[in-house]
């Protein structure tokens, strides 16, 4: 009895102060990933309101693009209007003056929301973290009755490496423009900014080149289990350069080559090595040099092939032609790819001659160089010589990482072990294949770059990409399967520093993302690792 009457003015203070501004979760505990650079929460909380409007400060046509991108993201759970202008508003975006960098700060008081950047990019990472410290209901599409309410304090934030990817492998089992966006805006929220592309393999061609157009009506009708494949017309594939950009996301497509070649080989016959006679002037050779009763000039085209077995295939690489082919098809690609790279493949070539295969990457990156870009290939381009600016992408041997670094150049990290998105979580997996590692979603997490392979350190790496390969994975529900939540976690890999990273932590986040991912309808593997 004695302490009642204090008992009831406390919980009459609280239920006051509650009916004014509903408390929020603090801002360290709202489940942010990538995890940011700093979070310093404060006791306060912001509610967005009906009224709530947006403010830019700065100018340029991205501003007012991430301004309305901020507006859709909050317009279907809330219903607000949200109006976005210039003028004072409750969520303000400010493009700040000074050299462009994806820096962002995210300054959220009780009465208002800050977000400033050099960058659009910035604003844009700044407006997936504020939208990760809302409640998880935010990510209905349609109007939730709740308190949009998020805990004050100051976030600071910028990425520990440039490149942060994905790659699709549309070529094993084609995936849909609308899949691939679908994907694209999972990689918004976690802060990616390169989706590569894997257009062509033994078992697919998937962009129209239209100097070549047998590449889509014969190389792009199959895939693997021989199912009906399917490819992007070049139009299809601007649309989806377009979406990621808008969402700051590069596209880097690849063309596999000279191996995982087979169906460009079945589209087109003279691209086949054959049994053929050399290029040039051979009239001199005695005949004592060459069986001419095997001599081809016009070799068979290569039957479709719809397995999962690859190395098999190969372009000539002592024919002309088969540089006017791949020259042809850069160029079409170039014009369609405002980013930097395109990826020339280069992997498994195990039929191809070495000297060939060394001849032939170096003629392919000097004509990507001739084109105004750069080449990206799998960490096995290293064993030619690499074109300045060229980037190896290592998956499987550090002895390839190691001669690109010995040679100037810089290395794209994917260690199969661990960045492979296709690898089974434990040999009870429904799909995904086993050969580098069984990967569960603590391995995707605890690993760090910088130190994975010796004698590769942090200025000698680009970034990090996760690939999913597609032999096992055929609809939006596999890929979904196969890349959640691991891509979260190799996310956090690509953005945020060692000294931030825990497993314990992003164990406990994962499970709010988990949240978010299930109103998303996005069909996750629940790792027994987490408490979901
Ligand atoms: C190896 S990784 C490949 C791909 C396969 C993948 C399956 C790489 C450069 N080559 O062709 O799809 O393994 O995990």
């Amino acid at each position: 009895m004695k302490y009642s009457l204090w008992t009831f003015a406390v919980v009459a203070a609280l239920s006051i102060s509650s009916c004014q501004t509903p408390s929020a979760v603090p801002l360290d505990e709202a489940g942010i990933i990538p995890i940011p650079s700093s979070i310093a929460p404060t006791s306060g909380t912001f509610e967005l309101e009906p009224s709530a409007s947006i403010q830019l400060i700065g100018s340029g046509e991205d501003l007012s693009r991430v301004g309305a991108f901020l507006a859709d993201r909050l317009r279907p759970a809330t219903g607000f209007e949200i109006p976005v202008s210039t003028e004072s508003g409750d969520l303000v975006l400010e493009l700040t003056s000074g050299a462009a960098s994806e820096k962002y700060t995210v300054d959220i008081s009780s009465d208002q929301v800050k977000i400033s950047s050099t960058s659009a990019a910035g604003l844009y990472y700044g407006i997936q973290t504020l939208v990760k410290a809302m409640p998880v209901a935010i990510e209905n599409t349609s109007k939730v009755d709740t308190d949009w309410v998020i805990g004050t304090g100051i976030i600071e934030d910028q990425p520990e490496f440039a490149y942060r990817g994905s790659m699709l492998d549309v070529a094993r089992h084609f995936i849909s423009v609308e899949d691939v966006k679908h994907y694209i805006d999972q990689m918004g929220s976690l802060k990616f900014n390169f989706l590569h592309l894997h257009l062509s393999d033994d078992q697919g061609w998937r962009i129209e080149i239209k100097s070549w157009p047998k590449l889509t009506e014969i190389g792009g009708k199959t895939e693997v289990g021989g199912t009906e494949g399917g490819f992007f017309s070049q139009e299809d594939y601007v649309e989806i350069v377009k979406y990621a950009s808008d969402r700051f996301i590069t596209v880097v497509p690849e063309i596999d080559m000279p191996g995982h070649t087979n169906a460009a080989l079945a589209s087109y016959a003279e691209l086949n090595p054959g049994v053929n006679l050399p290029d040039g002037d051979f009239s001199t050779m005695s005949e004592g040099k060459i069986d001419f009763d095997i001599l081809d000039k016009n070799p068979e085209p290569a039957e479709l092939y719809t397995g999962i077995e690859v190395g098999f295939s190969t372009f000539a690489t002592n024919k002309e032609i088969t540089y006017t082919f791949v020259e042809d098809v850069i160029k079409e690609l170039v014009e369609l790819t405002p980013g930097p790279y395109i990826h020339i493949g280069g992997d498994e070539s195990h039929v191809t001659e070495k000297d060939d295969y060394i001849y032939f990457v170096e003629r392919v990156q000097e004509i990507v160089t001739k084109y105004g870009k750069k080449s990206i290939g799998w960490d096995e381009i290293a064993t030619a010589k690499l074109a300045p600016g060229s980037v190896a992408q290592f998956w499987a041997l550090e002895e390839n990482a190691i001669l690109a670094k010995e040679q100037g150049n810089q290395i794209l990290m994917s260690p199969a072990k661990r960045a492979y998105l296709d690898m089974q979580y434990d040999s009870t997996s429904r799909l995904g294949l086993h050969w580098a590692a069984y990967i569960e979603l603590d391995d995707s997490y605890n690993w760090d770059p910088s130190t994975y392979a010796d004698g590769i350190n942090k200025t000698d790496i680009l970034g990090v990409e996760a690939p999913l390969w597609t032999e096992t994975i055929a609809n939006r529900s596999d890929i979904e399967y196969m890349a959640f939540p691991r891509l979260a976690a190799l996310a956090e890999v690509a953005w945020s520093s060692k000294e931030r990273r825990s497993w314990d932590d992003f164990s406990k986040r994962i499970a709010i993302q988990g949240k978010r991912w299930d109103i998303n309808g996005i069909e996750f593997y629940r790792s027994p690792k987490v408490l979901w």
